[in-house]
C-alpha cells in the first residue's frame, strides 16, 4: 500500500472542501476502484485508490471523462411506456414508477400464466447489481433464463478454460512472467485490468519476450518483441501445431502432464492421426512452419510463460477449439497457475444480498435456453439464437426479455433479426441510462442510476480475492433507480417485497460481507478488500470433472464432440464476389457502444473507421481518410478509411463502437460513425454457441461524395 499517496486523496478533498467517496468505475467491465471528490452535490475530481492493488491509483481517459455521465443532459430520467405500434421507432410518454411496476408486475403474471416462468429471458452486459434481478426472476419467478452478454464477448475462451482448467475467468500474472504470447489479445489498446497493461509492460521491460499473434499490428503488437500476422480464424491450427512440436520433440513437462493432466497419450496420438504439423498449420494461416516450431521450441524453454487469449479467435465458427489448443499449451508445459502463468484466482466469498428461503423458490420445468437449444457446453445465452426462440418459438417460446446494461439490437451480429426480435415481444423492458436503439424497441424503459448513483459491492478483477465497492456519491438524474430497487418494486406488485425487506443499500450490503473479514464501515472507507495472492492450486485438485487439467474432454465427448481440440475451416470464406474477410476489433478511446456520448472522448475519436492494407487499397481505390462503402452479401456501410502496412492483406477491421446513423444514444452521439453488426448474418459457434461476428465476407469501394 502506498500510504503518502492514499493521503492525497483525503487532502485534495479538504483543499477542495469536497467529500470524499471511495468507489470504483463501471465505464468498461474492468472496475478500477476509484475516489470521488464531491461538492454541492456534484462531482469535482475523481482519480484512482491508489492503494488498491487493482488499479494503483491508474485510470484510463475513458474512466477520467465518465463523471459527464452525472450531468449528460441525454440521460434517461422517466420511466417510459410505448406509446405506438411496434415495427417503428418507438414512442414513448412519461409514466410514474408505480404505474411502471404495475405494468411489468401484469405482464410477467399474464406471460408466466400462459407460457410458463421459462418464456422470460433476463440478459445483461455490465452485471451491476444483476443478482437482485437473479433472485426475483430466477428463484421466485421460476425462470432458468438469466443470463449475461458473453456469447458476445469471450465465451470461446470462457468455454475453453472451464473445460481445460475448471475457471471460469483466469487472470494474467504479467509481472512475474518471461514470456507471453497473446492469440489476439490487445491489452495495450483494449485495455483489461490496467494492472495487467502495467505489468505487461513492467515484464517486458524487464526483458519478458511478448509474441502477440493478430492479424492486426495493434498497440500491443507494436511493443511486442514479435508480431505474428496470422491469417484470421486459424489460430486453431498453429497453436495445435505448437502443441505437436513440444510433444514430438519432448519438451513437455513429463511430471507435470503424468500427475496432473487427463488425457496427454490420447492428445499425442490425436495430434500425429490429424497431422497437425508446423508444415499442415503453414498453408492454413499463412505462418512460416519453422517460425511455429521456433516459437514452439521457445515457449517450452523459457519459464515461466503464458499462452494467453480473450477474444481474438472466438468470433469465428472454429474458436472453440482454438482457445483450448491455446490454453493446452501451458498444461504441457507445466506452466498453470505457478507465478508468471494465468492464475486461476480465488474468488472473494460474498454472500447473497437476500435470503430467499427454499419453499419460497419456483423449479423451472424447462431447462435452460442455451441446453435447450442444444448447447449444454456453452457458458451463456447463445444470443445470436435469441430470435429464434422469440420469432419461431425454438426451442420454446420467449414472449419477455429484459436487457439491462446491454444494447443488443448494436451489439449483436444481424442488427435486422435482432431489432425484429424485439417486435415479437409481449413484455420488452430496457433498464438503461439511455434512450438506445434497443430500448427504442422495447414497450417500457425504465431509467437506472449511473454507477456514480447507486451501491454496489462485488468481486473485483485482481490478482488475489478482491471485494470492491461502488457508493452513491451524487443525487440520482431525474427518477433514475437503482437496480435493487427496481427490483424491489417489481417484486412488490407481484407479492413478493418481503423478500426485498432492505430500506437503504447497507442493509444488504451488509448481509454480502458476513463471510469477509471487513466490516461494511471499514469497506466504505478503504473502497475495496483484498485477500492474499495464491498460486499452485494444480495439486488440490481443479474443478474439472476430472479435478486434473483436462487436455481430453469427456463433457465434449458427451456433447458430440470430439474430446480433444481440433481444426475446422472457419464458415464463411472470400470469394470473387465478396474478396475480404471482415474482422473486429475495439477502439482506444471508447469502450464498446457505452461512450460515444461523451464530448470530451468524442473529441479525441468522434468516429469509427475501418482499417485496410495498403495493397488491398491500392487494388480498390480506396484513400487514406477518405470514406468507403463496405458491402457484405446483406447490407453495407458507409465508413472512414485508414489504410495501414500492418494488417493482413485480404482483411479488413471495423473498429466496433459507433454508428448506426440515427444512433439513438445521445446528441453528441447521434449520426456519427458506422455500425458494422448488419453486414453479417446470425452464425453461432457450434461448440459454446458464441456470436461470429468475423464469419463475414465483404468488398469495399471508395463512397461516392
Ligand atoms: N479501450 C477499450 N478498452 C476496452 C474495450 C473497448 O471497447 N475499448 N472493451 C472492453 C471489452 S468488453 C473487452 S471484451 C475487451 C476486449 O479486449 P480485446 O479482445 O483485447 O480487444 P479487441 O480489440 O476486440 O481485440 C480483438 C483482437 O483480435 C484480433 N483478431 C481478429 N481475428 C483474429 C484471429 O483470427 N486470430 C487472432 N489471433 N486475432 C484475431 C483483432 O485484430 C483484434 O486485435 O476490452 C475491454 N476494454
Ligand atoms: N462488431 C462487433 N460487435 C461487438 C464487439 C466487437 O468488437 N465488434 N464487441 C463485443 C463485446 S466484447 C461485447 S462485451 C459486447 C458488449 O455489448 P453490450 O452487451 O451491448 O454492452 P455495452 O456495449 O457495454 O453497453 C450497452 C449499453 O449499456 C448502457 N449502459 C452503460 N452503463 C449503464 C448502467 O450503469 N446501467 C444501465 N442500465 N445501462 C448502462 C449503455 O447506454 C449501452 O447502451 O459487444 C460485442 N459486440
Ligand atoms: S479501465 Fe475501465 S474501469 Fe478502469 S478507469 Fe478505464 S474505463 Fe474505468
Ligand atoms: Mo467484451
Amino acid at each position: 500500500m502506498n500510504a503518502s499517496a492514499d493521503d492525497l486523496g483525503h487532502q485534495l478533498a479538504a483543499i477542495k472542501g469536497a467529500k470524499l467517496v471511495k468507489s470504483f468505475c463501471y465505464t468498461c467491465p474492468w472496475q478500477c476502484p476509484t475516489e470521488i471528490l464531491v461538492r454541492d452535490g456534484k462531482v469535482v475530481y475523481h482519480k484512482g485508490n491508489p492503494a488498491s492493488p487493482n488499479n494503483i491509483g491508474s485510470r484510463c481517459a475513458k474512466g477520467m471523462a465518465s463523471s459527464y455521465l452525472t450531468r449528460d443532459p441525454d440521460r434517461l430520467k422517466y420511466p417510459m411506456l410505448r406509446t405506438n405500434p411496434k415495427g417503428k421507432n418507438g414512442q414513448f410518454k412519461r409514466i410514474s414508477w408505480d404505474e411502471a411496476f404495475t405494468y411489468i408486475a401484469d405482464k410477467l403474471t399474464a406471460i408466466r400464466d400462459k407460457w410458463g416462468p421459462e418464456a422470460v429471458a433476463y440478459t445483461c452486459h455490465h452485471d451491476p447489481n444483476t443478482i437482485f434481478f437473479r433472485h426475483l426472476l430466477g428463484d421466485l419467478y421460476g425462470s432458468p433464463n438469466n443470463y449475461t452478454h458473453t456469447s458476445g464477448c469471450e465465451q470461446d475462451r470462457r468455454a475453453a478454460c472451464l473445460t481445460v482448467f475448471g475457471h471460469v475467468f483466469p487472470m494474467h500474472d504479467f509481472a512475474n512472467s518471461r514470456y507471453v504470447i497473446l492469440w489476439g489479445m490487445n491489452n495495450l489498446g483494449a485495455n483489461q485490468g490496467l494492472w495487467e497493461s502495467r505489468a505487461l509492460i513492467d515484464a517486458h521491460k524487464g526483458g519478458a519476450k511478448l509474441v502477440v499473434v493478430d492479424p492486426n499490428f495493434t498497440e500491443t503488437a507494436q511493443k511486442a518483441n514479435e508480431w505474428i500476422p496470422i491469417r484470421p480464424g486459424t489460430d486453431g491450427s498453429m497453436a495445435l501445431a505448437m502443441c505437436s512440436v513440444i510433444i514430438e520433440e519432448e519438451l513437455f513437462d513429463r511430471d507435470f502432464v503424468s500427475r496432473y493432466c487427463e488425457g496427454f497419450d490420447g492428445f499425442r496420438d490425436h495430434l500425429r492421426e490429424k497431422g497437425y504439423t508446423p508444415a499442415w498449420a503453414e498453408a492454413i494461416c499463412g505462418i512460416p512452419a519453422n517460425t511455429i516450431a521456433r516459437l514452439a521450441r521457445e515457449f517450452a524453454a523459457t519459464k515461466p510463460a503464458m499462452s494467453a487469449i480473450f477474444k481474438g479467435s472466438g468470433y469465428y465458427t472454429n474458436g472453440a477449439d482454438a482457445a483450448r489448443a491455446c490454453y493446452i499449451l501451458n498444461a504441457l508445459c507445466g506452466e498453470v497457475d505457478k507465478p508468471g502463468n494465468l492464475n486461476l484466482k480465488d474468488w472473494a466469498p460474498l454472500a447473497a444480498p437476500v435470503l430467499i428461503p427454499d419453499e419460497a423458490k419456483t423449479q423451472p420445468k424447462r431447462p435452460p435456453l442455451h441446453v435447450a437449444m442444444g448447447y449444454p457446453l456453452a457458458p451463456d445465452l447463445p444470443n445470436a439464437r435469441l430470435p429464434d426462440a422469440v420469432i419461431d418459438g425454438k426451442p420454446y417460446p420467449v414472449k419477455g426479455l429484459f436487457v439491462q446494461s446491454t444494447n443488443p439490437v448494436m451489439s449483436d451480429p444481424n442488427r435486422d433479426r435482432v431489432q425484429e426480435m424485439f417486435r415479437h415481444l409481449e413484455l420488452g423492458v430496457a433498464i438503461e441510462i439511455f434512450m438506445s436503439e434497443t430500448a427504442l424497441e422495447c414497450d417500457i424503459v425504465l431509467p437506472e442510476t449511473s454507477f456514480y448513483e447507486h451501491a454496489e459491492i462485488r468481486n473485483g478483477m485482481w490478482l488475489g480475492p478482491e471485494v470492491i465497492i461502488c457508493q452513491p456519491a451524487v443525487a440520482p438524474v431525474g427518477e433514475a433507480k437503482p437496480l435493487y430497487d427496481i427490483v424491489k418494486g417489481i417484486a412488490s406488485k407481484l407479492g413478493w417485497g418481503h423478500h426485498f425487506p432492505y430500506e437503504k443499500w447497507e442493509d444488504w450490503g451488509e448481509l454480502m460481507l458476513k463471510d469477509i473479514p471487513i466490516t461494511l464501515d471499514e469497506l466504505k472507507e478503504r473502497g475495496f478488500w483484498a485477500g492474499p495472492v495464491r498460486y499452485n492450486r494444480v495439486p488440490e485438485g481443479l474443478a474439472t470433472p476430472s479435478k486434473k487439467v483436462e487436455i481430453r474432454s469427456q463433457a465434449y465427448a458427451d456433447a458430440g464432440f470430439d474430446p480433444y481440440p481440433i481444426y475446422t475451416e472457419r464458415s464463411v470464406l472470400p470469394d470473387d464476389q465478396f474478396p475480404l474477410q471482415l474482422t473486429h476489433s475495439k477502439l482506444s478511446m471508447h469502450c464498446n457502444i457505452v461512450t460515444q456520448n461523451n464530448p470530451y472522448l468524442m473529441e479525441i475519436c468522434g468516429e469509427n473507421w475501418v482499417e485496410i492494407n495498403r495493397v488491398d487499397a491500392q487494388k480498390y481505390g480506396i484513400q487514406d481518410d477518405t470514406y468507403a462503402i463496405v458491402e457484405s452479401p446483406k447490407d453495407s456501410i458507409r465508413i472512414k478509411a485508414k489504410v495501414v502496412e500492418g494488417l493482413v492483406p485480404g482483411c479488413v477491421s471495423v473498429r466496433h463502437g459507433h454508428g448506426f446513423g440515427h444512433w439513438a444514444m445521445g446528441s453528441v452521439a447521434k449520426g456519427r460513425g458506422a455500425h458494422s453488426n448488419n453486414l453479417m448474418e446470425s452464425h453461432t459457434s457450434p461448440i459454446t454457441g458464441a456470436n461470429c461476428y468475423n464469419e463475414c465476407k465483404v468488398r469495399v469501394r471508395p463512397a461516392p461524395n
